[in-house]
């Protein structure tokens, strides 16, 4: 008797018609074979040997480099379970309509099952999956970001309980592109793009879209949310999670060598963009993550900015579209202060710097997580480790203060569903436009977002030790365009304050937006910046505030009945500190 899985698989074989099939176990040398099939499509090559033993350059077709947030949809059999901000389809509408673009897609091709595990493998919150493709570069992709293999077969056994994702490139043709999920029944469909976000299908559409739905069903959580460990100088790690939107560097923050480690501050990295949080016992929530590598951002990464993802990349990583010296090594824009000499660009031809960059600002680096010399000791704890901080953060060149504490549980799920940040090259569209996305998960709820706002408010009244809520920002730039803080290494003052303020010291200054440090309680030893600069960070513009508040309550009408009157009532609290604070200076 075939297992649920096999006769999906054989359901899918049936409907894509590829030439083989071949079921991966997960071993060393079935992963340097699926290298081999990636080379052997031609758009691969194998980079230097000696200085980057086993990596590779992928570039992918020019039209399929982000993710297409047009051609994704939540298909539930009510439109209102999907919610405003998602694109919604009927399941039948949308099988029907797509069908026909997988009927037979995988004709010639091999078709690559890969069972895998999203969390530790020995986790009670891991979940399998299954995905089918075409693609050998997302069948080593998977490889490397998930548990693949015989472990999931194993920890499956003959049970049901698998989310299944048919993916085909197709034909790449952007117009035959759709990323489906079906949350009533867990399964994925994507075809037409063999990019990460939309292809590599246990990392956005289960471990976040599939997984927002599963954990609301089961009372946990699916968050795009770094998860890090800050150590103390007495060795004590308090665990943080922290939701940035895509390409806002939360790759970043979660690698980070400390510019406190003399200090005896040190950063551990436990995940880097997806965390499930479970309640526990002794209610604190508790976080895995559940991916095995880094889908990072390569652009404006360096030695400086991430270097202990500089250390990991130099052995098996698969780079998708960064730019390529004469002498084999990957490059993008910000790795070196000048571009080599003779560089090949992202497409493959001579780079010439009138054509634009040379890696794409979407290039990315897929390497496994366990390479980096930051990584947690408990990266891999099957219970997972105790959250005391949710940090929420966007890219605001104006308005938003460095941080912030939330005076309330629900004060703090209001300053995430009001996240708002100027768009990256993470999503096709333009750049650098100001949106709202909601606690980083506008792309990623796989449902309504008003009922998904509830949610979070019913989880705090649940916990009996809710993380502590900030937010924050490290894009704040003065009336000339320059950044007003120096990110990176530095960020830890921020993370060192927050800690303090868990312990119950820290001091704050309160305001009608939230609790922000005293300039004092920030630790600047060894940083130099101006009281100017440092003031115009800290600031809390009442004026600015009131017109925000505006467009927060134009955003809130988008959700009607489904917002929670919780959210509401903020606003208006909020407002009434901002009257008072208008007054006061006078406006
Ligand atoms: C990612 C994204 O790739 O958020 O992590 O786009
Ligand atoms: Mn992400």
């Amino acid at each position: 008797m075939p297992t649920p899985m096999e006769k999906w698989v054989e359901e899918a074989a049936a409907l894509t018609k590829p030439e083989r099939v071949q079921w991966c176990e997960g071993t060393e040398g079935e992963h340097e074979q699926l290298l081999k099939d990636m080379l052997r499509g031609g758009n691969s090559l194998l980079l230097d040997r000696k200085s980057f033993p086993n990596c590779h350059l992928h570039r992918s077709d020019p039209r399929d480099v982000a993710r297409t947030e047009k051609v994704t949809f939540i298909c539930t059999e009510r439109k209102q379970d999907a919610g405003p901000t998602n694109n919604w389809m009927a399941p039948q509408q949308a099988k029907e309509m797509v069908r026909p673009l997988l009927e037979g897609a995988m004709k010639g091709r091999t078709m690559y099952v890969l069972p895998y595990i999203m969390g530790p493998a020995e986790s009670p919150f891991a979940r399998v999956g299954v995905e089918v493709t075409d693609s050998a570069y997302v069948a080593a992709s998977m490889g490397i970001m998930t548990r693949m293999g015989r472990v999931a077969l194993d920890r499956l056994g003959r049970s049901d309980d698998f989310v299944p994702g048919l993916h085909s490139n197709g034909d790449l043709d952007p117009s035959h592109r759709y990323i489906l999920h079906f949350p009533e029944e867990k399964l994925i469909w994507s075809v037409g793009s063999g990019y990460g976000g939309n292809a590599l299908l246990g990392k956005k559409c289960f471990a976040l879209r599939i997984g927002t739905w599963m954990a609301r069903e089961e009372g946990w959580m699916a968050e795009h949310m770094l998860i890090l460990g800050l150590e103390d100088p007495g060795g004590r790690v308090t665990y943080m999670a922290a939701a940035f939107p895509s390409a806002c560097g939360k790759t970043n923050l979660a690698m980070m060598v400390s510019a406190l480690e003399d200090e005896g501050y040190r950063v551990w990295t436990v995940g880097d963009d997806i965390a499930w949080l479970h309640p526990g016992p002794d209610g604190y929530l508790y976080a895995v993550n559940p991916e095995a590598g880094f889908f990072g951002v390569a652009p404006g990464t360096n030695e400086h900015t991430n270097p202990n993802v500089i250390e990991a990349l130099h052995r098996n990583t698969i780079f998708t579209n960064v730019g390529l010296t004469p002498d084999n090594q990957p490059w993008w824009e910000g790795l070196t202060a000048q571009p080599p000499q003779g560089l090949i660009d992202w497409k493959g031809q001579a780079w010439l710097p009138e054509n634009g960059p040379a890696a794409h600002p979407n290039s990315r680096y897929t390497v496994p997580a366990r390479q980096s010399p930051s990584i947690s000791p408990r990266w891999e704890d099957p219970a997972g480790v105790p959250i005391s901080a949710f940090i929420f953060g966007g890219r605001r060149a104006k308005l938003e203060p460095l941080v912030y504490e939330a005076t309330s549980w629900e004060h703090g799920v209001y300053s995430g569903a009001t996240l708002a940040s100027e768009t990256t090259a993470a999503a096709t569209g333009a750049v650098g436009v100001l949106r709202r996305d909601p606690m980083a998960m506008l792309p990623f709820c796989g449902y309504n977002m008003g009922h998904y706002f509830s949610y979070w408010l019913e989880m705090g009244r649940r916990l009996a030790h809710p993380p502590r809520i900030f937010h924050v920002n490290w894009f704040r730039k003065d009336s000339e365009g320059r950044y007003l803080w120096p990110g990176y290494g530095e960020n830890v003052r921020v993370l060192k304050w927050m800690l303090d303020r868990i312990s119950g010291a820290g001091e704050t200054h309160e305001t009608p937006i939230g609790l922000v440090p005293t300039p004092a309680a920030l630790d600047l030893n060894g940083l130099d910046i101006s009281r100017q600069n440092l003031e115009a960070l800290l600031r809390v513009d009442p004026a600015d505030w009131s017109a925000e508040l505006e467009g927060v309550k134009e955003y809130f009408g988008k959700f009607g009945d489904d917002l929670p009157l919780e959210l509401h009532s903020e606003a208006d609290r909020i407002g009434r500190r901002l009257q008072h604070a208008n007054v006061a200076t006078g406006r």
